[in-house]
C-alpha cells in the first residue's frame, strides 16, 4: 500500500503581519498532486490543520477544498485532530464522511480509533488513530477506564499499550497520532506548553505491532529511533518561524507491503518559503539585501546602529517587502551578546564580574556572589 503522511499545516498562521494563505494554497496543491499522482491509498493528515480552533472561512475553505478535491478523486483520506484544531472538526465529522475522508475529532469514552480498508492492491490495511489527547480529555478516558492511572504521560501511554491490541495480525496495520514523543528534536515554534517534560511520552511506548507510525505535533521532520516500529515526525508544511531558517519542509511517502517492508521517502515542498536572518549595518542594508530580491522568501534584518532613525524600519520595508521585521542592536549590545561561555570560563572569574559591573552598575552583592557560584559549577573552577 501506499500512504502519504503530511501534518501540521497551521493553516492562518501569520508570520510579522505576513498572511502566508497563498503560500498555504501552493503547498496543499502540491500535496494534492502528489496525493493523486501517486494514486496513494492513504492521506493521512496528522493534527494541526488549522492554526486556531476558531479558523477563519478563508482558512476553513482551503482546508476544506482540498479534501473535496481529494473525495473527487476517490482518494481515501484521514484526518487526526491536533491541539491547535481543538474541536473545530467535531461538526464537520459526518460532513467530511460523505466523501472518502475519515475524521479523528477527539478521544472520548467507547470512542472509535480504528478505520480499515482495501488497498488497491487488494492488501487489509487498518488505520489506528490518537487525535491530541488534552489533559482534560485523559482525565475523563480515566474515569471510564480504571486501568489509566498515574501522571499524563503514564496515563497515555496505558492508551497506546489499549490502541496497539487493536492491531490486526491480518492486516497491515498503521499508526497516526498528534504527541509529544520524548527526545525529539524540536523546531521552537511548537506551543511550548505542550513540549513539557510532562506531556513527553516515552519513544518506547508507542505502538510496536505496527508497521508504520505517522506523527504530528512537532514541527521538525525526523525519524525516531527508538520506537518499536517505523516512526516518523513529517513536519510542518512552512517554515512557521524564523527559528526555522534552514529546516526542509515536506511529507513523507511510504510504501508498506504485508512481509514488512516500509520503504519512507521525504518529499520536499517546492512552495515552502525559505526564511532568512540577515545581519547589516545602517549603511549598507541594501547592499545586504539586494541577494534576496529574486529568492522568494522572506528576510528578518539585524542591523547594528548607534542610534536608530524612527524611520529606517518602515522605510526598510516599504522599499523591500519581503523584509518582514528589523531588529536594531547598538554595537555594545552585538559585542556582549556575543560573548560565549567557553570565552567566559577562559577569561576568568574576576573579569567576568567586571563585565557584569559594566553592564549593571548597581548589582547587588548577592546577585555578584550568585554569578560567580554559578560560574563555577557551569565551568568547573575551583
Ligand atoms: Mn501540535
Amino acid at each position: 500500500m501506499k500512504l502519504l503522511h503530511t501534518a501540521d499545516w497551521h493553516i492562518g498562521r501569520s508570520l510579522y503581519g505576513m498572511n502566508r494563505e497563498r503560500e498555504s494554497e501552493a503547498l496543499l496543491d502540491e500535496i494534492y498532486d502528489c496525493a493523486r499522482s501517486e494514486r496513494v491509498d492513504l492521506a493521512l493528515v496528522v493534527g494541526d490543520l488549522f492554526d486556531s480552533p476558531t479558523p477563519s472561512n478563508d482558512s476553513q475553505r482551503l482546508v476544506f477544498d482540498f479534501f473535496c478535491r481529494l473525495s473527487k478523486n476517490g482518494i481515501r483520506a484521514a484526518i487526526v485532530a491536533g491541539n491547535h484544531d481543538g474541536q473545530v472538526f467535531v461538526p464537520s465529522k459526518n460532513l467530511f464522511g460523505l466523501g472518502s475522508v475519515t475524521v479523528f475529532d477527539r478521544i472520548r469514552p467507547q470512542g472509535n480509533y480504528q478505520f480499515r480498508f482495501q488497498s488497491s492492491e487488494g492488501e487489509a490495511v487498518q488505520l489506528i488513530a490518537l487525535p491530541y489527547p488534552t489533559e482534560r480529555m485523559v482525565i475523563e478516558l480515566s474515569a471510564a477506564d480504571k486501568d489509566l492511572k498515574g501522571e499524563y504521560a503514564e496515563r497515555v501511554s496505558s492508551f497506546l499499550h489499549y490502541l496497539d491490541q487493536l492491531a490486526d495480525p491480518e492486516a497491515i496495520n498503521l499508526f497516526a497520532g498528534h504527541l509529544m514523543v520524548g527526545g525529539a528534536r524540536l523546531s521552537n515554534t511548537e506551543r511550548e506548553n505542550t513540549t513539557l517534560e510532562l506531556y513527553q511520552i516515552p519513544p518506547s511506548n508507542l505502538p510496536g505491532n505496527t508497521l508504520y507510525n505517522a506523527l504530528g505535533h512537532v514541527h521538525r521532520h525526523q525519524k525516531i529511533v527508538q520506537a518499536p516500529a517505523r516512526t516518523y515526525y513529517s513536519g510542518s508544511i512552512l517554515r512557521v518561524d524564523f527559528s526555522e531558517c534552514g529546516i526542509e519542509k515536506g511529507f513523507y511517502l511510504a510504501e508498506i507491503n504485508r512481509r514488512g517492508d516500509v520503504e519512507a521517502r521525504f518529499i520536499p515542498l517546492r512552495g515552502a518559503k525559505p526564511l532568512f536572518t540577515l545581519d547589516a549595518t545602517a549603511d549598507e542594508y541594501r547592499e545586504s539585501l539586494s541577494p534576496y530580491l529574486a529568492r522568494g522568501g522572506y528576510v528578518k534584518l539585524r542591523i547594528t546602529t548607534p542610534g536608530a532613525p524612527p524611520q529606517l524600519g518602515p522605510q526598510i520595508r516599504q522599499e523591500f517587502p519581503f523584509v518582514l521585521a528589523c531588529e536594531f542592536t547598538r554595537p555594545e549590545t552585538a559585542r556582549r551578546q556575543g560573548v560565549t561561555l567557553e570565552e567566559l570560563a577562559d577569561t576568568g572569574l574576576v573579569s567576568v564580574l567586571a563585565r557584569y559591573r559594566e553592564f549593571s552598575p548597581d548589582a547587588p552583592p548577592e546577585v555578584l556572589k550568585a554569578l560567580g557560584e554559578l560560574y563555577q559549577e557551569a565551568t568547573d573552577a575551583p
